[in-house]
């Protein structure tokens, strides 16, 4: 594997094609293709496109739900060698695989969210065809993350079953690179940022993998450099700095180069927005001003595509986001395609960056005992919580690694919904949060998205938290209906209680929301219908602003998503607040009436 997650750029010193396209692809439901060395070529493949999410382009059943190992190939040229590294980047591949370059074993990754990135250089053969095969896996079991068991039917075959709420999509659903770089390079970066009046100090780390001399130079928005510094440590001061700020994604690119004397032996320009994010008190700053959060959690979920990255879809998603008024979203329930934060540095738009820690507790029933019973099952007992936590780190540091220098991450969560309510979920997760502390030097808060059951008196972990988020279902999985005014009452009766922790923490709601079924009309309302949603969310955001240190409202969900099919769903989750073909229900029009005021 290669140490470097940045993002590809072409300049003088490197370059990259996309090896996006039809890729061939054949499943291995018997496991048998690394013993009948399937890593030389696939015997008998269909095509694919890579990247995609491949369930939802299928017309058999058997081939949508497809569990198990299932297999990529394809050959590129390679021109000849110039002494620059080969570095095959796959965006993710979900949920694990093994990599082979020309029949030699170059990589294993696990975990489906986030960059597989490995130096090929030695694999490669220049000046001629090279052939790349991938065996990748999307069972789910208790050490992986996001968690889940697979079943076997009585004929044999095999089935996902997620303790979480969204389609298994997997695939490669990201794009795949290869890029050229030197063989000094530039592997990663921090910085940090400090605001002095109106000018700003930037405190960088710049790591090579050599000695030659690091040089760090910033430009405006007009080119024009304001700042520059020498070495791989070193500090940028901007007078009169153009902070970044919600609606405002001012840009300036950062450019580390490696110089030999007069030769440049690297370089790398990275967008940077000069911003700073804290808590104090019950309040989330951003650049020292308060701030509310408005907005979503979301899924990368749509039509036939799944879960692929698509620029289209995600353009009409800010589109949309910004029509209601909304200025935040939780990327739940796993980091997304890295495209959505760039555009989201572009916008000004403040992202909750998650980690896939879900379905941390046996529920089948499309996380209807998450929602709603809380039922404890003391997941975070036995023989699988070593490997678990193992992985739970890994996933922690690659998304944290690749993300922390975007502008609109204001925060990482670093799970949803886990049972809290015992000690060993504490004993669980503190190392990680202090790992997570030990990652990020712009100290960004920390927080984890929490269950029905987690609350003051019972949950263990809210103490590891920079800001409480709460995913909430009163008037829906609890008291829904005609009921809603005991709704009401009981929560007021949970937010009297955080009121008394939240003296110094902020209280984010992190989900809460109604299944709405976009065609249904029905006065006086009834659950499911368009005005029970309006009803649903009045009577939330009375309760929510009765309290002060409620610090944002994320509604759940963006859109109507897939999840596996069952009693619980009705073709997926409705609790959208956009249909999953991307049309407003009617409580997107509340919604745009309130942010817009706000
Ligand atoms: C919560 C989960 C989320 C579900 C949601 C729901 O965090 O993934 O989709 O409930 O039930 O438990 O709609």
């Amino acid at each position: 594997m290669y140490q470097s997650m940045l993002y590809p750029c072409i300049n003088a010193c490197r370059t990259y094609r996309t090896l996006d396209g039809m890729w061939k692809m054949q499943f291995d439901p018997e496991g048998k293709g690394r013993a009948e060395g399937w890593q030389n070529g696939l015997p008998e493949p269909f095509s694919m496109p890579v990247p995609s999410s491949f369930s939802d382009l299928f017309t058999e059943k058997e081939k949508r739900d497809y569990c198990g190992d299932f297999w990529y190939e394809t050959k590129f040229y390679l021109e000849a060698d110039d002494g620059r590294r080969v570095i095959l980047r796959f965006g993710s591949i979900t949920h694990r695989a093994d990599i082979w370059i020309n029949g030699i074993h170059a990589a294993y990754h696990e975990g489906g969210f986030t960059p597989v990135v490995i130096d090929i250089s030695e694999y490669v053969t220049f000046g001629a065809r090279n052939r790349i095969v991938v065996c990748a896996n999307n069972e789910l079991n208790e050490t992986s993350i996001p968690c889940g068991t697979v079943r076997t039917l009585p004929s044999g075959r095999r089935l996902a079953q997620p303790y979480f709420d969204f389609f298994n999509y997997s695939g490669i659903q990201r794009s795949v690179h290869l890029l050229r770089i030197p063989a000094e390079s530039l592997l990663d970066y921090d910085t940090e940022i400090r605001l002095n009046g109106s000018d700003a100090e930037i405190r960088y780390h710049a790591a090579t993998d050599g000695n030659h001399e690091v040089c760090a130079e910033l430009f405006d928005r007009d080119g024009q450099k304001v700042s520059e510094a020498e070495g791989k440590d070193g500090i940028l001061t901007v007078r009169d700095a153009h902070l970044w700020q919600i609606g405002d994604g001012y840009l300036y690119t950062l450019v580390f180069r490696i110089l030999d004397g007069e030769k440049e032996i690297d370089k790398y320009p990275a967008r940077l927005g000069i911003r700073t994010v804290e808590t104090k008190g019950n309040r989330i700053l951003l650049n020292g001003q308060e701030i509310y959060l408005k907005g979503y959690g979301k899924h990368e979920d749509f039509e036939v595509i799944g879960r692929q990255f698509s620029y289209a879809v995600a353009q009409r998603d800010f589109e949309l986001m910004e029509w209601t008024g909304a200025d935040c979203f939780r990327t739940s329930h796993y980091p997304y395609a890295e495209e959505w934060y760039q555009m989201a540095d572009e916008r000004g738009f403040l992202i909750i960056d998650e980690v896939p820690a879900v379905g941390m507790m046996r529920s089948l029933v499309n996380f209807a005992a998450a929602a709603g019973d809380g039922a404890d099952t003391r997941f975070f007992t036995g023989g699988h919580v070593q490997q678990l936590q193992e992985n739970h780190r890994l996933a922690i540091e690659e998304m944290i690694q690749r993300d922390k220098n975007h502008p609109s991450v204001i925060a990482f969560s670093l799970f949803n919904e886990p049972e809290t309510n015992y000690q060993e979920a504490h004993d669980y997760f503190e190392p990680l949060f202090a790992f997570a502390r030990t990652l990020d030097v712009q100290k960004r808060p920390l927080t984890g998205a929490m269950l029905f059951s987690s609350r003051p008196g019972s949950d263990t972990c809210g103490s590891l938290c920079d800001f409480i988020s709460l995913n909430r279902y009163y008037g829906w999985y609890v008291a829904g209906g005609s009921e809603i005014e005991e709704a009401e009452m009981i929560f007021r009766m949970e937010m009297d209680q955080w009121a008394e922790i939240c003296t110094d923490k902020p209280l984010v709601f992190t989900e809460f929301g109604a299944d709405t079924y976009a065609a249904e009309h029905k006065l006086p309302d009834v659950m499911w219908s368009q005005e029970y949603q309006n009803e649903y969310y009045e009577m939330n955001f009375r309760v929510m602003d009765d309290y002060d240190f409620v610090s944002g409202e994320l509604v759940w969900n963006f859109a109507d998503f897939q999840t596996t099919e069952g009693t619980m769903r009705v073709n997926g989750n409705k609790k959208g607040i956009i249909t999953r073909n991307r049309q407003p229900k009617d409580a997107a029009y509340l919604l745009k009436k309130r942010w817009q005021a706000r």
